[in-house]
């Protein structure tokens, strides 16, 4: 792959594309085979590292999105009858595909997202990890048994596959996050109809193509399905739709509380990631070297634009000064650049709509009171001094703000930072807490005892809380999401496979006694 002026020529994108199998005129609808002429308008993907077209995406309507639930409900029976270890094994083959194309599909991801390479490589990494422990899950979907209070009774939980689930997904993690809740559902046994952003098809359809060919393979086709249209038309529809046991909507908490209030409003179930508003607590007993490298990975990696994303960076104040100094030091060191380039940190903005919003947010800032220290500008030209085209590129920010600021409370999404200060951990709590969203939170400090009242029921409030490592990356292992109007959610690792399963509580009585529970007497 030519990588000179680190931008690909137009015929190696065509390339990459194809190796993907993706046409230049592309259906973004599958069910039981690639829809020929999906209803919904056909969009242009615009790469937002150099403005240049990718491809154009014929995208389904509501129809397109009927058969794809038509598919799945029909396909449905056959997958909750395959044991799940079987199921199990034919994820495990999905992760043996996603390997072998690990960097055909980072390089679509950066072209698609702006993230910079090594951050694709590290979401298709993620996906294959998810997939993996899956793979281990399908083993063991345990139930348990409870000791019944009825001599001859026995009492157990068991755990069911729901059906078909539906997963919206948004553009900063265009694969990762689909496989979170795709790969673990699929081994519970559900059929996932998937709605990306309309920001990044290209990437769903690359995996869709990859995955639903295996499963197809093993004549499972249609237990995943891919419908790209617009939020405002299959987003909606899907919210609606009563064939849906459950929702699964990654976004701003915008989008997550028009999902909540629909689903609600026929008593379904959701499963919210929504958005996060994290803070670092600097302590001044931390390391700065570590402390300072963390926050940047935190603040700049995706641009910003991680919903993990280090937002506010709170000082205590007999450090706050030097802290600053070391701060605009780092981010002065940011290569900002096109996202292909090996040197680059920080890619792209995904469009000149978050370039627009970012300044209109740093106004406002600047307005209730904030102080720009550093950066905040956008860019025309790299770290080498090569002109960066499509308008996205922008210099990450860090302001001097302070609590009274609205705009401390609202998650902005991309890279800026506010710095704030505390006297003690108790205040430094309390600013972490002080926001609507609770996702992820971060300590930095040599105090055993400073991590663990962070750590304790009176510390964070968030869903994610850390030890001296940044707020964002985290593995898959763990459950990830949040509290408050982070939406209460937790997918990927852990036990959170309980989401896409229905407990039933079994009692069987094999005696030939019928003695009621409570010690209840009715007998006549
Ligand atoms: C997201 O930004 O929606 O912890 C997901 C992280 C990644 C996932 C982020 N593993 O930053």
């Amino acid at each position: 792959m030519n990588l000179l002026d680190a931008s690909l020529e137009r015929t190696e994108v065509r390339r990459l594309l194809a190796r993907l199998g993706i046409a230049e005129e592309q259906s973004g609808v599958v069910h039981e085979e690639w829809a020929e002429s999906p209803a919904g308008e056909p969009w242009t993907v615009v790469s937002p590292a150099d403005g240049g077209d990718l491809a154009t995406v014929r995208s389904g309507a509501e129809e397109d999105y009927d058969d794809a639930v038509y598919v799945a409900q029909r396909v449905w029976p056959r997958w909750r009858d395959c044991p799940a270890p079987r199921r199990g094994l034919i994820v495990r083959e999905m992760a043996e595909a996603l390997r072998m194309a690990q960097e055909d599909l980072a390089v679509l991801i950066t072209l698609e997202t702006g993230k910079i390479l090594a951050e694709s490589r590290g979401e298709v990494q993620e996906m294959i990890d998810v997939a993996d422990f899956a793979v281990g899950l399908s083993r063991q979907l345990y139930g348990r048994t409870m000791p019944s209070e009825r001599p001859g009774h026995r009492l157990m939980e068991q755990w069911h596959p729901l059906g078909v689930i539906g997963c919206l997904t948004a553009f900063n993690f265009p694969a990762a996050v689909w496989s979170w809740n795709a790969f673990v559902a699929a081994v519970c046994g559900n059929c996932v109809v998937w709605k990306p952003s309309e920001r990044t098809p290209l990437t769903a359809i690359a995996v869709q193509k990859l995955c639903g060919a295996i499963l197809a393979r093993h004549g499972y086709g249609g237990v995943f399905t891919l419908v790209c249209g617009a939020g405002g038309v299959v987003g909606e529809r899907m919210a609606a739709d009563r064939r849906l046991a459950l929702v699964a909507a990654t976004g701003s908490t915008g989008v997550g509380r028009r999902v909540a209030e629909v689903v609600g409003a026929r008593l379904g179930r959701t499963l919210l990631e929504l958005g996060g508003n994290n803070a670092a607590i600097v302590m001044a007993d931390a390391d700065p070297r570590l402390a300072v490298r963390a926050l940047l990975f935190g603040a700049v990696g995706t641009a910003g634009q991680r919903c993990t994303s280090i937002r506010r960076i709170l000082l205590q104040r007999s450090v706050a000064g030097e802290y600053r100094e070391y701060l605009v030091r780092a981010w002065e060191k940011v290569r900002v650049g096109h996202p292909l380039a090996a040197q680059s940190l920080c890619g792209p903005l995904i469009d000149r709509a978050a370039v627009r919003r970012m300044q209109e947010g740093l106004r406002a800032m600047r307005e209730q009171g904030g102080e720009v220290l550093y950066g905040g500008e956008t860019v025309e030209r790299d770290y080498e001094g090569k002109p960066l085209r499509g308008g996205c590129y922008v210099r990450p920010a860090l302001l001097n703000s302070h609590g009274g600021m609205a705009a401390v409370r609202e998650e902005l999404f991309a890279p800026v930072v506010h710095l704030m200060e505390f006297e003690d951990l108790d205040e430094a709590i309390a600013l972490n807490n002080a926001v609507p969203q609770g996702l992820a939170s971060a300590i930095f400090t040599g105090s055993v005892g400073a991590a663990e009242q962070f750590l304790s029921p009176r510390g964070s409030d968030c869903g994610i809380a850390n030890v001296n490592i940044g707020t964002s990356g985290a593995e898959i292992g763990g459950a990830f999401g949040g509290e408050k109007e982070t939406g209460g959610g937790r997918e990927s690792g852990g036990d959170s496979w309980k989401a896409y399963m229905r407990r039933q509580t079994a009692t069987i009585n094999s005696s030939r006694e019928l003695p009621l529970a409570q010690g209840i007497r009715f007998d006549l």
